[in-house]
């Protein structure tokens, strides 16, 4: 049970600054009371999930979304809160230039831009201490024909590269894939395969990013981060979940089963280890639900998980499975995963001085009732779609 705590209190889990802002689905987006109207108050509420959870200290950046002239100053800022900066995370699909793709579009006037963008995501890099650059490109086809697949794959390949070249000691970049959307034909980073190979490629430096809804549905995602794991690929997780495509819904609200079983192959492979270098970061837009509150209840869901695939009893695990006993090792499994680790995670809680329920000390603490009152004019910060 020490070793358990010791994990859990190890484990950090970052938080996205998008998911304080406003956000909603190609339909409509609901505006929220209180929504920060910069990345100086996004911070404030990050630091809220970290203050109620203890185990959120980093916040992924977004840019430009979170575009400031100061980024040493941001990053002041967020210390002075008691949170750190995190990953950044590059932005080539919101621009007009970027309709037939960025760094694998045909024009290299536009290729030329969106590496820049990617380059300058790294000068942001030094200028806050993250050490991590995030990729995701929007970039695909529509149509059959519509542009040379073979082609775009080199044109992304060297765009990487550059990027590559350019990381200083210290950094690296994750490589995120996504199956489909907006691209409706061919995606040119739709699996971790392709995410791997070029990381492969390029070396060290370069790792991939399991964005849990960026799948096709019934695909074995724990699987995925096992092999990546076993190859020294796995640079961290986007969390969240679905129920049918991208839904960027709270993680462990869909299927809390699958992130255990994603948890265990993580601590299975040694990933749970801070030499492991796995971030395990949320991407979610919470769209009806309170933002802060929605942050809370899914690093909540990722340390309930995990706490779960700790419990998991390797040793008579072991034993099952070499005797070939089917359904004594699923049994094994199956223990760990209905345990109820609430009293276990609220002790770890008291343990270090915090609540043993954040939700309800963060309903209690009457930030929200503050941050209603006081942020009222100026324009509420949202993803922009
Ligand atoms: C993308 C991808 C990226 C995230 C953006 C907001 O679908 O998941 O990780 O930065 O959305
Ligand atoms: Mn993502």
């Amino acid at each position: 049970m020490t070793d358990i705590k010791a994990a859990l209190r190890a484990q950090h889990i970052e938080t996205p600054s998008w998911a304080y802002g406003n956000s909603g689905t190609r339909f409509k987006v609901f505006a929220q009371k209180g929504v920060p109207r910069d990345p100086y108050e996004k911070l404030a509420d990050a630091a809220q999930v970290h203050a109620y959870t203890g185990i959120a200290p980093t916040v992924a950046l977004h840019i430009p979304w979170d575009k400031v002239d100061d980024y040493a100053d941001l990053a002041r800022h967020a210390r002075e809160l008691g949170v750190g900066i995190g990953a950044i995370n590059s932005n080539v699909f919101q621009d007009d230039d970027y309709m037939l793709g960025s760094v694998t579009n045909p024009a290299a006037r536009v290729r030329r831009k969106a590496t820049d963008h990617l380059l300058e995501c790294v000068d942001i890099m030094d200028a806050t201490g993250s050490d991590t650059l995030k990729l995701w490109f929007s970039d695909g086809i529509n149509y059959p024909g519509q542009d040379d697949i073979r082609a775009r794959q080199d044109r992304l390949a060297e765009s990487l590269a550059e990027v590559y070249d350019r990381l200083g000691e210290g950094q690296r970049f994750l490589l995120e894939y996504k199956l489909f959307e907006p691209a409706f034909y061919a995606t040119d980073v739709p699996d971790w395969g392709t995410a791997y190979a070029h990381c492969v490629k390029l070396g060290p430096k370069a790792q991939v990013v399991v964005d849990t809804g960026h799948h096709a549905p019934g695909t074995n995602i724990e699987f995925i981060v096992a092999f990546l794991l076993r190859e020294g690929k796995l640079g961290g997780f986007d969390f969240n979940s679905r129920f049918y495509a991208d839904d960027d819904l709270m993680v462990g609200a869909a299927d809390p089963f699958q992130l255990f079983r994603i948890m265990f192959e993580v601590v299975r492979g040694g990933g749970l280890d801070p030499e492991a270098g796995v971030a395990f970061m949320l991407d979610q837009c919470h769209n009806i639900e309170p933002k802060i509150p929605g942050q809370i209840r899914s690093v909540m869901n990722v340390q309930e998980a995990t706490a779960k695939a700790l419990l998991v009893d390797r040793e008579a695990l072991a034993a099952a499975q070499s005797e070939g006993d089917v359904l004594g090792a699923n049994a094994v499994f199956m223990d760990a995963y209905n345990t109820d680790v609430r009293p276990l995670l609220a002790e770890l809680r008291e343990e270090s001085g915090l609540a043993p329920d954040p939700m309800t000390a963060y309903a209690k603490s009457g930030y929200f009732e503050k941050i209603a009152a006081e942020r009222v004019g100026g324009n509420q910060a949202g993803w922009g779609a």
